[in-house]
């Protein structure tokens, strides 16, 4: 770590108060140099205890930069893992208010929910899929606090990887159910095909996702309780939406999810 616990302190409350206040902000590695990746997370596990500290509920986690077209997208190479909340929650047929973020960009993902304890290291993808109870479709919704979505890994790590909200619905199905690499998913906005893919896009296999994360938590003495929602990373590219957008994003044997933004 290269920054102090107060350093660390004051810009957890500066990106948060981005996000809360719907502000763009420059990346803080701009005033930052020597941020390391350690001093990122941190900044992040700062901003989860401000957040708990005023009563939010730590609804899941997240992992994030899993897919070559998300990579490309943002032009950083490794995946990283955030935390989402309890008011980031949407339903199916959800009409959601554009003013409460910045500039959303939504994202097709696989979601799971555990049934068993992850633990790494060592945790590999026949652990994850006898730990997963069932898999869901969910769209992610990203807004990065940073100014034109451009920043670094140690940035958008310390941003809670960009997450914002997430819509769930559909049909869930059991892992062994399905054959999760070739699951196909399409995304419509207003009608227009406008990404698709499948579900390999995710580092092969969203269940390695899965380990993965169980692996990137176990360097911090942190293991995946069962009953957890993860969501696995974004299978296509992201989408910029506005008021006015509607969505539809079609799962291969998972249903249909539905929402518009007003
Ligand atoms: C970072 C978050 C990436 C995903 O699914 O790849 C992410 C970003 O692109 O702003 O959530
Ligand atoms: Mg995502």
């Amino acid at each position: 770590m290269n920054l102090d616990q107060e350093t660390i302190a004051k810009l957890a409350e500066h990106v948060e108060n981005a996000e809360l206040n719907r502000q763009e902000i420059v990346k803080i590695t701009d005033d930052y140099p020597d941020m390391d990746y350690e001093d990122a997370y941190a900044i992040q596990y700062a901003i989860r205890a401000r957040k708990e500290a005023r009563g939010t509920r730590i609804a899941g986690l997240k992992m994030g930069l899993t897919s070559r077209a998300k990579m490309k997208q943002m032009g950083v190479e490794q995946p990283v893992f955030g935390f989402i909340t309890d008011y980031g929650a949407y339903a199916e047929g959800a009409e959601i208010e554009t003013s409460r973020f910045i500039h959303p960009r939504i994202e097709a993902e696989v979601a799971v929910v555990t049934k068993a304890t992850l633990r790494g290291p060592g945790c590999h993808i026949g652990s994850a899929l006898a730990a997963i109870d069932f898999v869901i479709p969910a769209v992610e919704i990203i807004d990065s606090r940073y100014k034109d979505f451009r920043f670094d890994l140690r940035s958008v790590i310390a941003d809670n990887t960009s997450a914002a909200g997430y819509v769930t619905g559909g049909r869930m199905a059991r892992p062994e159910s399905l054959d999760l690499p070739v699951l196909g998913v399409v995304l419509e906005k207003n009608g227009e095909i406008v990404e698709l893919g499948a579900g390999a896009a995710v580092l092969g296999h969203p269940a390695a996702s899965v380990a993965m994360l169980a692996n990137m938590l176990a360097e911090r003495g942190e293991e995946i309780p069962a009953g957890t929602f993860i969501m696995t990373g974004g299978i296509t590219a992201a989408v910029a939406v506005e008021a006015g957008d509607n969505i539809c994003v079609r799962y291969q044997d998972l249903g249909t999810l539905g929402f518009r933004f007003v």
